[in-house]
């Protein structure tokens, strides 16, 4: 069935292709927004390997993306004030009565819909109409989200192409009875760079009552990458209201012994090594980013929307970086944004071990040069610090054999990582499922970097590191996490703080001991190894850390090291405990009560301990229980 207006803006092999799927909403949307935007033409990509070349050949031939010199690798420019989420223009567009609470932006959705519809009104005049389809989840799986987007950036459309699955037969085969998202994007009017020229009226809008988000005057991916961060939002509201979670979470499989594989999700803040520790070697992807978890049969399982990366660039180098470096380094299709490209036609990224930095090359502002400043006065780096690279994960020798696996795969381990220079031990497990949401997840806290447009290097709390991507209120959420647990077999809940620092400012471990934690916290969800009790949680006992140094990294583990490292630093423990006692009593009002009670245990047991043992106590004086 199509619309009339359709059939006038539609060629014949586009129309075909929407005429296979029936239903109506899908088409009335789509040629709503035709309509609306006023793209010279449209095409329709049903994700066939023709379709999918058209896509990537129209990103070069448009200057969304330049060829570099290994084969199938091009960078993409994001415009130089266009470099990172834009939290102040994100917003969630509510009907009166509706409230997230004080931490999350939101608007009066009839206000935020005629803004973003007026912004949007005649915006593709000149550029072409990209609708794809895709699948969030597994095919077939009753995890999945079918979507849509609609964009006029190639780059954009070329991103969903390596990091979401095709989702055009699900179309085909759910028919009326799909539920899916739908996204709207326009990088709008482009400058001689091919970058968004009108940045001040960026906008991304999220409409959770028609599951529709809205993205204009931008095209970093984390604004305009529907799939992404955006169907993020709309998913955890859905599943807030169906008995789940989506989360900010990485999947992976950590490989134990004989043979044995056991899952983990892990929650990080941007830029806390969230990517560098799913990539592992000898361990086994299943993503990097997003997971939608279910409870089933007692369990937790767990999925992941997406089937590639857009992860940071910076730092990635050939001795800690192995898999990423190589898939980085041949031919096959990676997508580089806001990196530098040298006169040879090759990336270089801040961090990169390889080659000597540049002197000069083409970068996110332009000509640059060692030394080249900005309007401002500040230095332009080479690659900008939230420089990324987009692959599809298929390029990578990590992938675990369960990416697809419709049921998902059963997590026994969830963990949570913050950048925390000097309260938290490196590795900790929580007493049982509520001390860990409480102390580990809603507690969790960063120094703020580089992924959105905020100030560096300050304390935030950023509950389970999904703060910005909450599309219901936050006491919600923890009450929801609460919940979720209450399961036969509910997953061990660790954190982890791999940015400890020595009074001198250096980094108490190296990059690659998470190595080490990580099969730490495999056997201990098989309860194969004890742990020591603290005021905190469970920490490992030196024995097995000195026995694991050895296996896996092939390196002594002193008793000093182990003292330093799980010391418990009594005051900033308690000072940790009142900012985020102030945080849940002041930014939110829902908090659950349990939360207080939890933390006011946690406090009174630090206080116990500095009464015997003082303020910063060895983890010798503690005993295995
Ligand atoms: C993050 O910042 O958490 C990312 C990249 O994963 S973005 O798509 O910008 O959200
Ligand atoms: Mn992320």
């Amino acid at each position: 069935m199509m619309e009339g207006q359709l059939k006038a803006l539609v060629d014949a092999d586009s129309r075909q292709k929407l005429e296979k799927i029936d239903n109506p909403e899908l088409i009335r949307f789509i040629a709503h927004y035709i309509e609306l935007c006023s793209p010279d033409d449209v095409f329709v990509c049903t994700g066939s390997d023709e379709d999918v070349q058209y896509i990537r050949d129209e990103a070069i031939r448009r200057g969304e993306e330049i060829e570099l010199a290994i084969k199938g690798h091009t960078v993409h420019f994001d415009g130089y004030h266009d470099q990172a989420r834009d939290r102040k223009n994100t917003r969630f567009l509510l009907p009166p009565g509706v409230d997230l609470g004080s931490g999350i932006n939101a608007m009066d959705r009839e206000e935020g819909l005629k803004e973003i519809h007026e912004i949007m009104r005649g915006i593709m005049r000149g550029s072409r109409m990209y609708v794809l389809f895709f699948c969030l989840g597994p095919l077939k799986s009753q995890f999945a989200i079918p979507a849509v987007q609609i964009t006029d950036s190639a780059y954009v459309a070329h991103s969903e192409c390596l990091l979401y699955r095709y989702g055009y037969d699900e179309f085909i085969r759910l028919g009326r009875s799909a539920r899916f998202f739908k996204f709207v994007h326009s990088a709008g009017p482009l400058d001689e760079r091919k970058t968004s020229r009108d940045i001040s009226r960026r906008r991304i809008y999220i409409d959770l009552e028609s599951e529709t988000v809205y993205s204009a005057n931008t095209q970093y991916g984390g604004n305009t990458i529907g799939l992404k961060k955006l169907a993020m939002r709309l998913a955890l509201n859905r599943a807030s209201k169906e008995g789940w979670l989506t989360e900010h979470m990485f999947i992976m499989g950590v490989h134990g012994p004989r043979g044995r594989v056991t899952y983990f999700t892990g929650a990080f803040p941007s830029l806390c090594g969230k990517t560098s520790t799913s990539m592992l070697s000898g361990e086994t992807i299943v993503g990097d980013d997003i997971a939608y978890l279910k409870q089933k049969g007692g369990k937790i399982r767990a999925v992941n929307p997406e089937k590639g990366i857009f992860g940071i660039i910076q730092g990635v180098n050939s001795r800690d970086d192995p898999i990423i470096w190589n898939a980085l380094h041949s031919p096959g299709e990676v997508i580089f944004s806001n990196v530098l490209i040298t006169d040879d036609g090759m990336p270089y990224w801040s961090g990169n071990d390889s080659v000597d930095p540049p002197e000069r090359g083409y970068n996110y502002a332009g000509e640059w040069f060692a030394g080249a400043k900005d309007e401002e006065g500040n230095l332009i780096p080479p690659s900008h610090p939230n420089a990324r690279f987009t692959l599809d994960m298929h390029m990578l020798e990590n992938l675990d054999p369960e990416l697809d696996n419709p049921e998902g795969v059963e997590i026994r381990g969830i963990i949570y990582g913050g950048r925390d220079s000097n309260t938290k031990v490196p590795v900790e497990e929580a007493f049982d499922w509520v001390h860990g949401v409480i102390t580990m997840g809603a507690a969790l806290e960063s120094e703020t970097t580089a992924a959105t447009l905020d100030s560096i290097g300050e304390r935030k709390i950023n509950p389970m590191s999904n703060l910005d991507f909450l599309s219901i209120p936050i006491g919600r959420y923890i009450e929801n996490h609460l919940k979720f647990g209450m399961v036969e077999n509910p997953p061990c809940i660790f954190s982890v703080n791999y940015f400890l620092r020595d009074a001198d400012g250096s980094f108490m471990n190296e990059r690659n001991d998470k190595a080490v934690w990580l099969k730490w916290m495999e056997l201990r969800t098989h309860r194969e190894v004890d742990a020591v009790k603290t005021p905190t949680g469970l920490i490992p006992d030196y024995r097995d850390l000195k026995a694991l140094f050895k296996s896996v990294r092939g390196k002594e583990y002193s008793e000093e090291a182990y003292t330093k490292q799980f010391m418990v630093r009594v005051p900033e423990n308690l000072a940790k405990i009142e900012r985020v006692e102030k945080f849940y009593r002041t930014n939110v009002s829902d908090t659950p009560e349990i939360l207080f009670v939890v933390l006011e245990e946690q406090k009174q047991r630090l206080i116990d301990a500095r009464e015997v043992f003082g303020d910063y106590i060895s983890p010798f004086y503690f005993s295995t229980g």
